[in-house]
């Protein structure tokens, strides 16, 4: 009996030792010190050991145990710390290594533009308005008193999907829509893309973007307009910008303006920018023709109202000094991302 446990002893011991991971460590443990385990064959086989004998064999059965036991916690503490060495080696992290590009994206030149004239009008209580882009001839000039001779409504200039329907050349049919349903006052501002055909040179594409606004109230006067849209120029331009108003002509306003700004560049004193005049134009405005607010179910004798209208990508050229309008329909990141 003795040279038997001691025969399990050594070689269990023998096998702990050479167990190269835990989980062969686990398979030995089980095998011998298991249900079914060399040592626990050996305690079942005490019924056969002589009374007087059993304490004996009992210790010495529990003391070869207790070294085998020793010996795989000993190896277990040193193949854990083992693997965790592995692992720890596997997972390292090189903050040296270049970090990965995150190819975030760029707002464009005419959203940036957008974004800042939404953010100035909706400061000024006016509401933001879309509509569609593909518009009845009715509401892109009827309804605003473009007559059918006028050359705006010559297939030259404008895309005709039918006789009735047109891409729209203007947001203005967005701002009949809304005179329409009657609710006043009105303040609003219409942006979004117009269609010309027109071809494509440094200022000119047969898509473009505009931004109309509409004023309709009782009292307004040219004075409103004014005093608005000088202040939008201040915002837009900076505190020392001054405007001017050229006489003009629309169907849709009467009397009608081109609004002029000084140079944001030189200050007034005329440079590349401004082609040495000291004033860059930027939007056409009026007071709202009588004609067109009745058409829209508004009375003339007790309404009255400004309108204006911008161009999108005039804006964004100017703001950001890019002298060619095809770059901002080209979608080259390297353009987008200077802004
Ligand atoms: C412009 C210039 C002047 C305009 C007129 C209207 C409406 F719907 F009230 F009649 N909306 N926008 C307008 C007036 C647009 O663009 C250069």
């Amino acid at each position: 009996m003795k040279e038997r446990l001691q025969k399990i002893r050594e070689e269990a011991i023998e096998k702990v030792q050479a167990s190269e991971n835990l989980d062969k460590l686990n398979e030995i443990k089980v095998a011998v010190l298991g249900k079914k385990g060399a040592l626990t064959e050996v305690l079942k086989g005490m019924k056969d050991v002589a009374a007087e004998d059993r304490p004996k064999v009992g210790q010495m059965v529990n003391e070869t145990r207790a070294a085998i036991e020793e010996k795989i916690e000993e190896v277990r503490v040193k193949l854990a710390a083992a693997a965790r060495e592995a692992k720890m080696k596997a997972e390292v992290i090189d903050v040296t290594l270049p970090a990965k590009k995150s190819n975030l994206g760029h707002r464009h030149p005419n959203t940036i533009a957008l974004e800042e004239l939404e953010r100035i009008f909706i400061g000024m209580g006016y509401e933001v308005v879309e509509g569609p882009e593909v518009e009845y001839d009715y509401y892109n000039f009827e309804a605003l008193n473009i007559p059918a001779n006028h050359p705006a409504k010559d297939e030259q200039d404008t895309f005709y999907i039918n006789d009735k329907i047109v891409l729209r050349t203007q947001t203005s049919p967005v701002q009949v829509r809304v005179m329409e349903q009657g609710k006043l006052p009105i303040r609003m501002i219409a942006p979004g893309r117009v269609f010309r055909s027109d071809e494509v040179d440094a200022t000119h594409s047969p898509s473009f973007h505009q931004v109309e606004g509409l004023v309709i109230d009782k009292n307004i006067t040219f004075s409103d307009l004014k005093g608005t849209l000088a202040e939008f120029a201040k915002e837009l331009f900076g505190e020392n910008t001054k405007v001017k108003f050229r006489p003009h002509h629309f169907p849709f306003t009467e009397p009608s303006a081109e609004m002029d700004v000084t140079c944001f560049k030189c200050g007034g004193t005329g440079c590349r920018m401004c082609k040495g005049s000291g004033w860059i134009e930027i939007l056409g405005c009026g007071m709202v023709h009588p004609r067109v607010l009745k058409m829209s179910g508004i009375d003339p004798e007790e309404y009255s109202g400004f309108a204006f209208g911008i161009g999108l990508e005039r804006i964004a050229l100017l703001k950001y000094e890019i002298d060619d309008m095809r770059l901002l329909y080209e979608n080259d990141v390297r353009f987008l991302k200077q802004f």
